[in-house]
């Protein structure tokens, strides 16, 4: 470990290997320093304390990109575990400390909590406690005792079995009992542990950052538990990092003691205006499988409060920029920004060139009441159980433009909604200040939204749009106004499902494999509202802006999503692309 000559001087590098305490060299930080991680394994948890200052941020970085993993694993040296089997497929082994977590290589397991879960892979539904079908892999810890059971009559004894370490973990007893109706609500905050209560995300992580202006750089981050990272600092930024074994990626926290409970409904909302500022998510990656696998397999509601229903990012603070991640293989929502109550231009946050595969459930999930102050666009939402989730925003300032949505037909369950609309807070609340524009939609199984009739909705804008879809419906929202610069197509839509939209054929140059380009004969070319370009953010070629995400003749151009350094087989379980997928479309050629 290299030592600072004196206090004065500007920027320090620290260069640490595996066995060093990095805790000890973050704790003497100042602003400008690195600290440099060699390629090797760190069982270690840190809490960074002593941050930068604008432009001289204090950066924990790998030596090589993805050469350091941080982990929350106990070292392999102390993990010599002997399991023995009880009956079946169920096995123990002595483990004296609790554990929270257990992963069987890249896969993440159930924690049933109680052994009688584990043994009907049952697990409590959140809303009511109903005990539901779930994932059928799963551990259960109690009285010093790991117990395990893995898919196909699997022994644990071979195994790459991995199980997090000795830590501690706010649990509140009276949340997560069966019908107990408290103010959390996993995923959003943490996991149920069934016989335990509910686990905060935020109060286990592999990185908690109560610092301003801190960099974290070039990271595996794996076995975080609650949390990968937990930002209560301004000026964050979690870049070329990859992430496993967490419920929630990165994790930013109200500042205000969970939960508030301000808002109609039983659903805490945060006063999200509290929360750090500036936040930079970029070239990420994050999977928690088998989540969407096990989902797609009927567990979901089983699956829903538990720790593999894994969240990439749940966050709320003003000025987040979230992009260029690659999420994959996870049971729940995949992005959940909260409001950051603001509407002033320079607190605007952004999602954007984000690659958002096979999603357990709503692939972005904005449940709102103050203005999110947000702007999605030039995402690739591909594969999901719900593409996108407007349920609901009540706060506003939401612009979703020049996105491609696209549910396969050959790896997506059929009815997939594009739009989950509606309301979990009782009816009455409008979703309202949303505006949809230049989005193309391709759904040949699917459907346009789900929850969206009969509900209240002031000020949404939804126009030059493409949307494909292999399922009609009938619309009965008239207060959702629907431009007819919006194109409504597939082969079941008939003109009086959505009489306000304009029909055509099949709008794209091909489907098999997609093509998201408009051909040049397709009732989209030429078709959108004059005069908006500006205000939607777009270039318009011809005589009018044409329907969807790409003008006739232009070029998608998505960089490459996911930590730069992961360019060939550096990380492993990465998901296929559907065959009909040709990867220019995320950055794959
Ligand atoms: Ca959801
Ligand atoms: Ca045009």
């Amino acid at each position: 470990m290299g030592a600072r000559e004196a206090d004065t001087q500007p920027a320090a590098f620290v260069e640490l290997a595996p066995g060093d305490d990095i805790q000890k060299a973050l704790d003497r930080a100042e602003p400008g320093d690195t600290i440099m991680l060699k390629d090797g394994v760190y069982y270690q948890s840190l809490l960074i304390a002593r941050g930068g200052s604008p432009g001289k941020p204090v950066t924990l970085r790998a030596a090589h990109g993805g050469g350091a993993t941080l982990s929350g694993a106990v070292p392999p040296a102390r993990a010599t575990l002997t399991f023995e089997r009880v009956e079946g497929d169920l096995y123990k082994a002595a483990v004296p400390h609790r554990v929270w977590w257990v992963m069987v290589g890249p896969r993440n397991l159930v924690n049933y909590g109680r052994l009688d879960l584990l043994k009907q892979f049952l697990f409590p539904n959140q809303s009511n406690g109903t005990l539901k079908p779930c994932a059928p892999e799963g551990f259960a810890w109690h009285d010093g005792i790991l117990y395990i059971r893995l898919e196909n009559d699997g022994d644990p004894n071979s195994e790459p079995v991995e199980i997090s370490r000795l830590t501690g973990g706010d649990v509140d007893p009276e949340l997560g009992k069966p019908g107990h109706k408290g103010e959390h609500w996993a995923p959003d905050t943490g996991f149920d542990v069934p016989g335990l209560g509910h686990l905060y995300s935020e109060t286990i992580g592999l990185i908690t950052v109560k610092a301003d202006n801190v960099v974290i750089e070039g990271l595996r981050l794996h076995m975080g538990v609650g949390a990968a990272v937990i930002v209560h600092g301004n000026d964050v930024t979690v870049r070329d990092c990859y992430i496993t074994g967490a419920h929630i990626g990165i994790c930013q926290p109200d500042i205000l003691a969970l939960p508030p409970h301000q808002t109609p409904g039983e659903r805490p909302i945060s006063r999200s205006n509290r929360t750090g500022c500036g936040l930079t998510v970029e070239y990420c990656e994050f999977t928690a499988p088998p989540g969407y696998e096990a989902a797609r397999r009927g567990a979901w509601s089983g699956l829903y409060a538990s720790n593999i229903s894994a969240v990439f990012m749940n966050y709320g603070g003003a000025r987040s920029v979230v992009r260029h991640n690659w999420v994959y293989d996870s049971s729940q929502d995949h992005l959940q920004p909260r409001g950051n109550g603001t509407t002033d231009p320079r607190d605007a946050g952004e999602i954007a060139y984000n690659f958002l595969q096979n999603c357990g459930d709503d692939t972005i999930e904005f449940d709102s009441a103050t203005p999110l102050n947000l702007r999605v666009h030039h995402n690739v939402i591909v594969d999901a159980l719900c593409l996108l989730s407007l349920c609901p925003v009540m706060g506003g300032g939401l612009t979703i433009d020049h996105n491609l949505f696209y549910a396969s037909p050959e790896n997506n369950p059929p009815r997939c909604p594009w739009l989950k609309l509606g309301t979990p807070w009782g009816k009455g609340l409008p979703t309202r200040g949303v505006r949809l524009v230049h989005n193309t939609v391709v759904q040949p199984r699917g459907c346009l939204q789900w929850f969206g009739d009969n509900q209240r909705y002031e000020d949404i804008l939804m126009e030059n749009n493409v949307i494909y879809v292999g399922e009609a419906q009938a619309w009965n929202s008239t207060d959702f106004l629907i431009s007819r610069h919006n194109l409504y197509c597939g082969p079941g839509v008939k003109a009086e499902h959505m009489p306000q939209m304009t029909h055509g054929q099949q709008p794209f140059v091909s489907l098999k494999p997609i093509d998201f380009n408009i051909r040049p004969d397709s009732a989209a070319v030429d078709a959108g509202a004059t005069g908006k370009d500006e205000e939607y953010f777009h270039t318009s070629a011809g005589k009018a802006p044409d329907l969807g995400a790409i003008e006739w003749g232009e070029t998608w151009k998505f960089p490459r999503p996911g930590p730069r350094w992961a360019t060939g087989r550096e990380i492993s379980g990465r998901p296929a692309l559907p065959a009909s997928l040709p990867g220019k479309w995320v950055g794959m050629e």
